[in-house]
């Protein structure tokens, strides 16, 4: 009996997102921007339109039969993400609106109360905003210190300076696992080990990694893992925020309302268990539903399998793109994630991604919420193709296809 793994059919991927077989401008769609967002595989719409269509209620609250079926569904939800992670306990799994969102929780209930003057904070230099302005807001409520690891010209991290700043005052390294602006893929592992060496803990971003590598959060010893539903072909306004559960039971809530308490009087409230304590207010039931079926589904197709895939045309992407006279890539580390990051001479990125868009080509153009590794490039903006599991070589030919009538119009 043969082992060999079955070859990536991409024509039957495509096959499970409707949303592709759409013309845009005239044209077939070449959807370029999932690490903006990705799109809804069948599985994801299906599972959702069939929990809003026949379970929805509220969770937590009712003792009849529609109550608990949404109850079972989002706390199924919840174990379906913990496996996806490999978290210990479904008590490490907090559901929030997404990876901006628990990065957020993470600095005020957990760096807030304990951070002061003399503590510091880590990140990198190729952060999201969403891992830069959490902990400046932090330093500024506590007096703490924030700290940037420069990256280099290539959009790697320069790990020997990094490690020369982590010291004895580091109480906190957060850093991206996949950079969204350049695709350099961070050595988390010897990060965590790095960081832990000194006491300090370890927050990763994972925005950018759950769709291209399967995570265990156990392996990686991370503190907390943040990430967001709808990089991963789920629903947008739901992520996950893993934390150990030590930290999370030692946390303080960080926002208060209904099902994050255990008892309410004038006086005092008590709060509930974990991961409840922190999820105030009725959450995002069916987002919750729609994640496990975008989780059952990239499990599915293989994670491992959709990586190579994506690699391929990344390498594809990257050699033609690399022979276009004027157009320079922007980051080129030696392990990326699928983004493709680019400018053409003579022509403002905002122009390139509208007469892509009039060709069908979609692409994301601007700083990407990354203005520090703009302004470290002396760029305004890059334009920026990312894939997933359902782009073709036709879709690398189309971009090609598109930049070359970019540079008809700009010379
Ligand atoms: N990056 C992009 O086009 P939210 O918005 O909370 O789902 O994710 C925020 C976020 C955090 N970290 C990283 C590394 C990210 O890439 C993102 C979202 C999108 O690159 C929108 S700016």
């Amino acid at each position: 009996m043969s082992t060999a793994a079955a070859p990536f059919d991409v024509t039957r991927v495509r096959r499970d997102f409707p949303i592709l077989a759409q013309h845009v401008n005239g044209h077939p769609l070449v959807y370029l921007d999932s690490a903006a967002s990705g799109q809804r595989p069948n599985a994801v719409l299906r599972a959702v339109e069939r929990y809003e269509t026949h379970h929805h209620s509220n969770v937590h609250r009712g003792v009849h039969a529609l109550s608990q079926a949404a109850t079972e569904a989002f706390e199924g939800a919840r174990e379906r993400a913990r496996r996806f992670l490999n978290a210990r306990s479904r008590r490490e799994i907090v559901f929030v609106r997404g990876t901006t969102e628990g990065i957020n929780l993470v600095a005020q209930a957990f760096a807030r109360p304990r951070f002061g003057p003399g503590d510091e904070i880590l990140i990198t230099g190729l952060e999201h905003h969403a891992n830069i302005v959490p902990w400046q807001m932090v330093c500024e409520q506590t007096g703490c210190t924030l700290k940037v690891a420069p990256i280099d010209r290539r959009g790697e991290l320069d790990l020997d300076r990094f490690l020369r700043q982590l010291t004895a005052r580091t109480r906190l390294v957060a850093v991206a696992h996949v950079s969204n602006a350049l695709g350099t893929v961070l050595p988390v592992e010897r990060i965590v080990e790095a960081a832990h060496s000194c006491g300090a803990l370890v927050l990763l971003d994972g925005a950018q990694a759950v769709p291209h590598t399967a995570i265990d959060v156990q392996a990686l010893g991370c503190d907390f893992y943040a990430f967001s539903g709808h990089k991963l072909y789920g629903p947008t306004g739901i992520g996950v925020l893993f934390g150990r559960e030590e930290l999370l039971e030692e946390m303080p809530p960080w926002q208060g309302g209904g099902d994050m308490i255990r008892t309410v009087s004038f006086e005092k409230s008590t709060y509930n268990d974990l991961p409840w304590k922190f999820e105030a207010g009725t959450p995002n039931i069916s987002g919750a539903v729609g994640l496990a079926a975008a989780m059952d589904y990239l499990e599915g197709l293989d994670i491992e399998a959709v990586a190579a895939h994506e690699q391929r045309l990344l390498a594809l992407a990257t050699a033609e793109l690399s022979r276009i006279p004027g157009l320079e890539i922007i980051g080129t580390a030696a392990h990326k994630a699928a983004v493709l990051s680019f400018t053409l001479r003579g022509c403002h990125p905002h122009d390139l991604g509208t007469i892509l868009d009039s060709e069908g080509v979609a692409i994301r153009t601007g700083h990407h919420c990354a203005m520090p590794v703009m302004t470290f490039f002396d760029i305004p903006a890059t334009a920026r193709a990312s894939f997933g599991c359902y782009n073709t070589e036709a879709d690398v030919d189309a971009l090609v296809a598109a930049l070359g009538k970019a540079r008809e119009v700009f010379g």
